[in-house]
């Protein structure tokens, strides 16, 4: 019998500008990967850049949506952990990875909390101590540069970076307790704009770089989490996964940008999913 592998993502929904579950569940399955979704909250929009969005806290139904998975026996390959609705949520994440951890489980955690030097919208430092906590549970971490600042505790640096400062960071991230780490929102010059990844098994960093686009478009995280996570679970080392999702990402920026419907709708993934899917056969 030939089964996909499964994922459970972990995201709030918002209902309109594409970030979280919305962005999650179609990369994921166009990467051949099945994706069990469990919602943290359900908004009526992401919380940047639109005034007055509803927010649905779901708190109380993550345990019993586990409890229930459990004893119908469902296994997941993978959980992949991003936007929480509330404090509490990290602990109660973190005993869902260890309800269902296996020595084989990919437990993928982005700690989405903040970005550009600043804190999103509804949350705290408190926030950014627990998840520095839970970061180090998981097997792979993907901050952008605030967030690993501010899990850290250090002051966010703006501008471009050194190759000692990307190894700095990534040292320092992996000193949190996890296996491998992926840092977004790296740059050299005025012009590039990528990734870097740090294996802590082979001690191997790449940086992977693309051609800088100017704006910041909202749910890009998301968008590069999901393409990454898919290729890892077919079979692509960090190196290899970390090269695709910054290929991808930056092709459905290139094609927003060229749109012209700004940043706050999220980026157009659709266009370049089918291309995706057949990087898997
Ligand atoms: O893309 C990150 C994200 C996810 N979900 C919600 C958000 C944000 C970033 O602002 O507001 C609700």
């Amino acid at each position: 019998m030939k089964q996909l592998k499964r994922v459970g993502a972990i995201h709030d929904i918002s209902g309109v500008g594409k970030c979280s579950l919305t962005v999650a569940l179609p990369i994921i399955s166009a990467a051949g990967v099945e994706c069990s979704v469990m919602p943290t909250a359900v908004l009526s929009t992401h919380t940047g850049g639109f005034e007055g969005f509803t927010f649905r806290d779901l708190t109380d139904d993550m345990r019993p949506i586990a409890d229930h998975w459990k004893k119908e026996n469902i296994s997941f390959d993978a959980f992949y952990s991003g936007y929480l609705g509330s404090l509490s949520q990290i602990d109660i994440v973190q005993d869902i990875f260890k309800m269902f951890r296996t020595p084989e489980t990919l437990i993928m955690v982005d700690p989405v909390m903040a970005d550009h030097g600043k804190l999103y919208s509804l949350f705290t430092m408190d926030h950014v101590k627990g998840m520095a906590k839970r970061c180090g549970h998981a097997d792979i971490v993907i901050p952008n540069r605030t967030e690993a600042a501010f899990m850290l505790e250090q002051d966010y640096k703006d501008g471009p970076m050194t190759e000692k400062d990307v190894n700095d960071l990534l040292y320092a991230l992996a000193g949190l307790g996890v296996k491998q780490v992926v840092l977004t929102g790296v740059y050299f010059g005025s012009d590039d704009l990528g990734a870097a990844c740090y294996d802590t098994k082979t001690g191997q960093i790449d940086y992977i770089m693309d051609k800088r686009i100017d704006g910041m478009y909202h749910g890009t995280g998301d968008v590069f989490g999901s393409f990454l996570l898919g290729a890892l679970l077919r079979g692509r080392n960090l190196a290899d996964a970390t090269r695709i999702s910054v290929d991808y990402t930056c092709a459905a920026i290139r094609l927003t940008a060229a749109d012209g419907t700004g940043p706050r709708m999220g980026v157009r993934f659709e266009s370049i999913l089918a291309d995706y899917g057949k990087l898997f056969g």
